[in-house]
């Protein structure tokens, strides 16, 4: 899979995209993502990607010739893309549109805005689907596509290396994680919980299923209601409100 960014900061992708698991995704050749200066797309001499806004305003909009040339380069090749751009008037991002993304294995081309707007001319001929990674106001959209590209990257089988068993991730898809420990038993007085030491796995899993339902009624009442719970969990749920009052 392929992204394809455009953007009028291109050194904001290399620090990230140069490291840890997205890295080694690019070197085994799983993904590949190719960042667009749009100002190599401009036919100044000046490199002009912004304009006055017609009909007056405050800031500034970019301009829509270099995002057509942009794109019309980078789809010259033939190979299908969608293009997404980001903007806080797109849907908003989630796992399961990141898990559609990545099955789908169609190359993404990422428009990254910056100053007050981009052209309308180029929404309504150039972008398939407009995301939001959320309802607050950032100055560009680098990081939004940062996001997306992380989140669908790591959906993408062999990207990570310990692939976590499917049975498992449906079970645990939808609630918060539960609590983790890791070595040394107690640390200035700071116990792990005894069960997580005591070997038997059935009471493990038990009483970590109980953590992350205890975890996600008390912090996001909005996933409960969402996620499809078995009669165990129900069980679970009403001693966890029995003890919590
Ligand atoms: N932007 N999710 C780019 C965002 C945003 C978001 C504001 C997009 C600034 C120039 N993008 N413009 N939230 O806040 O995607």
């Amino acid at each position: 899979m392929r992204f394809d960014i455009i953007t009028i900061f291109p050194e904001i992708f290399n620090a990230y995209l140069n490291e840890s698991i997205i890295k080694r995704a690019i070197k085994k050749k799983i993904i590949e993502a190719k960042v667009h200066n749009l100002r190599d797309f401009t036919a100044d001499r000046h490199r002009t990607v912004d304009d006055y806004p017609y009909g007056g305003g405050p800031g500034m909009v970019m301009k829509p010739e270099p995002f057509f040339n942009a794109i019309e380069s980078i789809k010259a090749d033939g190979v299908k893309s969608r293009t997404i751009m980001l903007s806080p008037q797109g849907k908003v991002f989630n796992q399961d549109m990141a898990l559609s993304m990545s099955k789908e294995n169609q190359n993404l081309i990422l428009i990254c805005g910056r100053y007050e707007a981009v052209d309308e001319r180029v929404r309504e001929n150039l972008v398939d689907e407009e995301i939001s990674i959320g309802d607050y106001i950032l100055t560009g959209g680098e990081l939004p596509a940062l996001v997306i590209i992380d989140t669908v990257a790591r959906l993408i089988p062999g990207v990570l290396g310990d692939e976590r068993s499917k049975e498992e991730e449906s079970f645990t898809w939808g609630i918060l994680d539960y609590s983790q420990y890791t070595r040394p038993p107690e640390f200035r007085g700071l116990r792990v919980p005894d069960v997580l030491l005591s070997g038997n796995h059935k009471e493990i899993s038990r009483w970590r299923r109980r953590e992350a339902l205890k975890r996600t009624m008390l912090r996001r009442t909005d996933l409960i209601e969402k996620v499809s719970l078995t009669d165990e969990d129900y069980k679970l749920l009403s001693e966890i409100k029995e003890e919590e009052g």
